[in-house]
């Protein structure tokens, strides 16, 4: 933000001005490990607080239902080429609003209310918008789910899910999580769904920066039908959603995010994704996305050797799942309060078939992907992995946890937060 727009929030409205200085100095002083977490770069905060939030675009580039569009197409066409290359897509609508618009905008593009999906189970990896049952879409779409095996490494059962698709005859295969720290076998899936004539769909949301960067499989070379993300995770962009599809499929998909679905499109977000996805293609993005990986398995490794028991036995991508019952007697609550009392951001997490309630589940989820964007590597995650579990063996030693913070603040001072250095 500039430093003009500064200085006249702050005479304008104190109360928000210091909540987003508090914000700003939480950021800075924390280590975040929520998995779906990152610090975006300057030149994406630049775009958001830009003038293309004026710009009401409704339409797509070329038929759009207002005047003044020379600007916003532009910013459009640029966003939807770079997607298409980074992801290697036939199309690409980049205009969702964020993951779950995203994801119904998919979903009504090729069903039909009562049509059957088959998507993975929330607690063994799956997500909210994957049709769980207090969503609206569990109770518009008929959604079936299917589970991993987290005894033999979060394995899925292809013979078992070919066995159920068969018999439920599924419109859609849906693959994708949200807590599943595996990859995924793209040609697998898309094997199951051929042989029962369904569409194949890939939530990517958390692993987008992974998979742009080539570090993990992409569904979108297994010719995946439809493939949608989130760009503020891994990605590193602004808060929206990309629906990439083949070339056949654009006009539907189109069609579902407008009118179907949305109105204006926020093409100040849209400008932000545009510059996400330019960084996404350079190679430094790779060797980015190569850390996160690097930084999530020396976590696992450490922890492990320490007898703490993650979800899987361990993770192939930028997450691991701890399950604190097993590990420390605590429940995620308790471990995710303990963790943000020494700056330690995590979240609690129910793991695989949780037999305790979501706010109070037995697992914890963290990630690797925010850590990384400020230059943590090899010695701070060995550092970080000894905290973690000294913490949780203690959490309610004060003296303890308040010399952990002392030093999770100090190692924070020496890794600046992009855009606020
Ligand atoms: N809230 C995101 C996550 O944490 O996984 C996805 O919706």
């Amino acid at each position: 933000m500039s430093t003009t727009c500064r200085d006249q929030l702050s005479q304008f409205d104190p109360e928000v001005f210091s909540a987003l200085v508090g914000e700003e100095r939480r950021q800075a002083a924390g280590i975040e490990m929520i998995p779906s977490e990152n610090y975006t770069y300057p030149e994406v905060l630049a775009c958001l607080g830009s003038v293309f939030t004026n710009k009401y675009c409704e339409g797509y580039p070329g038929r759009r239902y207002y005047g003044g569009q020379d600007f916003t197409d532009a910013i459009e066409r640029l966003a939807v080429e770079r997607a298409r290359q980074v992801f290697h897509a036939e199309h690409a609508n980049v205009q969702p609003l964020s993951g779950s618009p995203m994801n119904q905008a998919a979903y009504f593009a090729f069903l039909a209310p009562g049509d059957t999906v088959l998507a993975m189970d929330l607690s063994h990896g799956g997500h909210l918008t994957h049709g769980a049952p207090v969503s609206h879409m569990g109770r518009v779409f008929n959604f079936v789910r299917y589970k991993t095996e987290p005894d033999r490494q979060g394995a899925i059962d292809f013979d078992a899910l070919l066995a159920m698709a068969r018999d439920i005859r599924p419109r859609l295969l849906l693959c994708g999580h949200s807590s599943y720290p595996r990859d995924l076998d793209y040609q697998a899936f898309k094997r199951v769904a051929d042989e029962v004539g369904a569409l194949t769909m890939a939530d990517i949301s958390h692993i987008g920066g992974l998979v742009a960067a080539g570090v993990l499989g992409n569904p979108c070379d297994a010719g995946f039908d439809i493939v949608t993300t989130t760009t503020h995770k891994s990605l590193r962009g602004p808060r929206g959603g990309l629906i990439l599809t083949r070339a056949a499929h654009a006009k539907p998909i189109d069609a579902a995010v407008f009118p179907g679905l949305q109105g204006g499109p926020h093409m100040n977000v849209i400008a932000g994704t545009a510059i996400t996805l330019k960084k996404a293609a350079e190679p430094e993005f790779r060797t980015y996305a190569e850390q996160v990986l690097r930084n999530a398995r020396i976590l696992a490794e450490d922890l492990i050797a320490d007898g703490v028991h993650l979800v899987t036995g361990g993770t192939d991508n930028h997450l691991l799942v701890i399950d604190t019952i097993m590990s420390f007697g605590i429940d995620g609550r308790i471990a995710e309060e303990t963790l943000d009392r020494v700056g330690i951001t995590t979240n609690k997490q129910i793991i695989p078939d949780d037999p305790r309630p979501p706010m109070r589940p037995s697992g914890l989820r963290l990630g690797t992907p925010a850590c990384t964007t400020r230059g943590m590597g090899d010695a701070e995650m060995h550092r970080l992995a000894a905290w973690i579990g000294d913490a949780l063996r203690h959490p309610n030693d004060e003296g303890r946890l308040t010399r952990i913070a002392g030093d999770v603040r100090r190692l924070c001072e020496t890794f600046p937060v992009p855009g606020l250095a």
